[in-house]
């Protein structure tokens, strides 16, 4: 692999949010017009995509009639068809509209919350009629500013009761979807209800069907948080919930950046890509990100070709450390191979644990401590490897 020329093999999907960003953000106006989004379905299959995922309101402006609403759809569904693009997820937009001031399934009116989850299940029914199989719920309204203003208790009872009854529709539908939470700490909100991935991996277990639920951890929103976004995807695959993500590029703890994957800390990117590839994950290699506003539509297009780009890069330099025969020297001698031997002999009871005297007794405390573990070494290699050294 030379070229790094994305192809639909590859699974790459972009938000029709990300190229169709204007560039508005809270100190200035939008710098670029509106993207069509039969134009962006074009332009990203050009490019190598293979999915393209939306939020409601991307492709059918808010409060469109009946009869228009079917046109938009129309329009969409015959660039997919022509490009043979597919859509893998949608989502809802429970943020923009100002009804979401306070949130949408946890709003503190419970009529908002009623339209919220209508909304919800009306893009519900299309996403399944396009064939989406994830369905992504990313409540960026749902928190609060100041304490007493929300009940986090009871407003986690709305959050299951909400996502119960989505279960619920969608079984009843026959709809072969699976919804996705999108963790994130803050941004809009002060502080937002179900901060991480493991904040969400934990309610999820409280759902009437939690088998239908997995997570949608987005690199910048938990190292928005301080966190390491490889191990937060980790545990999800250990659990069996990473069903979809977010890849882009944040540069530490600040708002939300959302560069282009790659973009901010390659690191992490480096062991994201090592970790998707070596671990067996299947989902759609999705990104999230906003190009800057500083670029016109030429810039917009070549940051999201520089995110599949980077993925592929960084695909073949994780590929090259796990080939290479100092590496796995390096992985031995930090004795990784002893982490997955289990701690305990097959059948072993606590009352064995006590009668091993090696394990205790006659354990040279000290000659252990005195180990050294050899990490530096496997770092430098694997730095080597990212940097092409
Ligand atoms: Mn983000």
């Amino acid at each position: 692999m030379t070229s790094y020329e994305p192809t639909p093999e590859d699974r790459f999907s972009f938000g029709l949010w990300t190229v169709g960003w204007q560039g508005r953000d809270p100190f200035g106006e939008a710098t670029r017009a509106p993207l069509d989004p039969v134009e962006a379905v074009h332009r990203l299959a050009g490019l190598g995509a293979w999915g393209i995922t939306f939020h409601d309101d991307d492709l059918i402006p808010h409060g469109t009639a009946q009869a228009e609403r079917e046109a938009h759809i129309k329009r969409f569904r015959q660039a997919l068809e022509t490009t043979g693009l597919v859509v893998p997820m949608a989502t809802t937009n429970l943020f923009a509209h100002p009804v979401f001031k306070d949130g949408a399934f946890t709003a503190n009116d419970r009529d908002v919350r009623r339209y919220a989850l209508r909304k919800t299940m009306r893009n519900i029914d299309l996403a399944a009629e396009l064939g989406a199989r994830t369905y992504v719920a990313w409540g960026g309204r749902e928190g609060a500013e100041s304490g007493a203003a929300k009940d986090v208790r009871a407003a986690l009872d709305r959050m299951k009761e909400a996502f119960d009854l989505l279960a619920e529709y969608v079984t009843g539908q026959g709809y072969d979807l699976r919804f996705a939470i999108e963790p994130k700490p803050n941004e809009p909100r002060g502080d937002i209800l179900l901060p991480t991935v493991g904040h969400a991996l934990a309610f999820i277990d409280r759902l009437e069907r939690p088998e239908l639920f997995g997570v949608n951890p987005e690199v910048g929103h938990e190292q928005m948080a301080g966190l390491n976004y490889p191990h937060g995807i980790a545990q999800a695959m250990w659990a069996g919930k990473l069903i979809h993500l977010d890849l882009n590029g944040q540069s530490g703890i600040k708002y939300d950046q959302d560069l282009r994957f790659g973009a901010g800390d390659l690191r992490a990117a480096f062991w994201t890509v090592d970790l998707l590839e070596s671990g067996g994950y299947e989902g759609p290699r999705h990104f999230d990100f906003k190009p800057p506003r500083t670029e016109d539509y030429d810039g917009v297009w070549a940051s999201a070709a520089g995110c599949m780009r980077n993925y592929l890069i960084l695909r073949e330099r994780a590929a090259a450390f796990r080939a290479d025969p100092a590496v796995r020297q390096a992985l031995r001698d930090a004795r990784l191979d002893q982490l997955v031997q289990p701690t305990l002999a097959p059948g072993e009871t606590p009352q064995r644990l006590l009668e091993d005297r090696s394990a205790f007794e006659e354990f040279d405390v000290d000659a252990a401590a005195a180990r050294g573990m050899a990490f530096e070494r496997l770092d430098q290699l694997a730095m080597d490897h990212l940097l092409g050294a």
